[in-house]
């Protein structure tokens, strides 16, 4: 069941809030904001001029980029006094885009989040276990606004302290949990050694997102904790988690809240609007937010739009999971690929974990790319005991194994992205694991010939 009502109303009813809220969001960044304003005026756009939704394409972009620029307060349409939270972004690369909320916002978010919780079946029946790191960061606080009013029990768990994580699921008996996938895939190695079976424990829904997933790693998540896994989109930008999410009886695409976030899909490149159903960058528009609105933000994401009505009932737009970042990508030898499709060929393996990195380098004026990847812990037992066995014989078969391995996996990476990777086996636990988003990749090529992107 739908949490609200905008959820479920028809096109034109949609596009009719849109436009009003568009308008009064243009019209406030150009009131409120000197920097807006002045970015308005070069683009040679008056708030008046906006009379359709289709006159969005005569607002100029706004890239994370120019948020730095006026770091950290420049582009705030509040004032300090009705500004309650801030949240901001890691800022590892430079400094953290910082995003102020008035009250406002903070109930908008917690709308967002709510109808999130509701479409993935969380009730006030359940027990949710959030770990989502609380701080700055907008996981925590964001999932924990929207699971208390659904009126669930939140266990405000933070990342980390993995075996006290796993303590508090088996005895306090979370029934939900909100993480990255890539930490909760951890946290089941961690189970293993300490002879936890998750399936046994009371676990059914999951919250997962803020890095990119497969739908193999779905499955793999499903399997080992006998939980339905819903995906969950947001970026600190736009408001933190609750810009999309999936429902949790059909799971195909992500329903966008649009009556907040109006969404568009652009080519990268040329910057031009693309129809429903082609692929390109999602670019978003907050229609309804006070503290710092942002028009036309490049959110850097790959995707594509699709309208309709779900068989959930909800006729909120609809974008696929993200398929990855136009500035994550990786260029190698003219060949462009995503981290996270070496994923899905890693979990369709057995004896290997998907806990990998891929390494790029440059070899004179030649790309190199390596994947290191780990075997599983049996794998690596079984090796073991034939070595201290001494039995020649058995050593050699594993060895021979290992290489059939490699051999496959080269194989598959090669099918599914046309490239030659070295591929190296690994010991489990020597990827390094991280407790919140994964950091997959490691370029030690010099900056400029990256990924040929801006
Ligand atoms: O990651 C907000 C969030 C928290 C989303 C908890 C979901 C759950 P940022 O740290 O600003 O915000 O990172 C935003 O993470 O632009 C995407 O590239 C990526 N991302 C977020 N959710 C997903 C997802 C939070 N479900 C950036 N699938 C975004 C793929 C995701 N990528």
């Amino acid at each position: 069941m739908a949490w609200s009502r905008e959820e479920t109303i028809g096109r034109d009813e949609m596009r009719q809030i849109q436009l009003g809220r568009l308008q009064k969001a243009v019209a406030d960044v150009y009131g409120k904001n000197a920097v807006y304003r002045k970015w308005l005026d070069e683009a040679g756009v008056k708030p008046g001029d906006i009379k359709s939704l289709d006159d969005i394409r005569r607002l100029p972009f706004t890239t994370k980029q120019h948020i730095r620029d006026q770091y950290p307060f420049g582009l705030f349409s509040a004032s300090m006094e009705d500004i309650v939270e801030f949240h901001a972004t890691s800022g590892t690369t430079g400094k953290p885009v910082v995003v102020p909320y008035t009250r406002n916002d903070i109930e908008l978010w917690t709308e967002v989040m709510a109808r999130t919780c509701a479409a993935a079946g969380i009730t006030k029946n359940d027990i949710v276990q959030n770990i989502y790191g609380y701080g700055l960061f907008t996981g925590g606080l964001g999932t924990h606004y929207g699971a208390i009013r659904v009126g669930a029990t939140v266990v405000p768990m933070s990342g980390g302290n993995s075996q006290r994580q796993i303590m508090l699921m088996q005895d306090f008996g979370s029934t939900a949990v909100a993480s990255t996938p890539s930490f909760l895939m951890h946290l089941h190695e961690v189970g293993e050694q300490m002879g936890v079976d998750f399936k046994k424990l009371k676990l059914k829904t999951g919250l997962f997102g803020a890095e990119p997933w497969s739908d193999s790693m779905r499955q793999a998540i499903q399997e080992k904790f006998g939980l339905k896994a819903c995906d969950l989109y947001g970026l600190t930008e736009m408001i933190g988690p609750g810009v999309s999410f999936e429902c949790h009886e059909v799971r195909d695409g992500l329903h966008i809240n649009e009556d907040f976030f109006y969404p568009e899909v652009i080519h990268p490149e040329s910057c031009e609007s693309l129809p429903y159903g082609e692929e390109g960058e999602l670019v978003l528009t907050t229609i309804g937010k006070e503290g710092m609105p942002l028009l036309r933000y490049r959110t850097r994401d790959i995707t594509r739009l699709r309208h309709g009505v779900c068989p959930c009932g909800r006729t909120l737009v609809k974008m696929e999971r993200i398929s990855g970042r136009t500035d994550d990508m990786l260029i190698i030898r003219g060949v462009n690929f995503f981290p996270s499709q070496i994923e899905a060929i890693i979990l369709k393996r057995q004896g290997v974990s998907p806990h990998y990195m891929v390494v790029v380098d440059r070899q004179g004026s030649m790309d190199e790319v390596e994947v290191r990847i780990e075997v599983t812990e049996e794998f690596m037992a079984k090796a073991g005991a034939d070595v201290l066995k001494g039995s020649e014989k058995e050593i050699l078969k594993d060895v021979q194994l290992a290489r059939q391995k490699i051999e496959n996996l080269k194989r598959d990476i090669k099918d599914l992205i046309g490239i030659t990777a070295k591929v190296t086996l690994v010991p489990p636990g020597t990827v390094p694991r991280s407790e919140g988003k994964a950091k997959r990749v490691e370029d030690r090529r010099p900056k400029g010939i990256r990924t040929g992107r801006p």
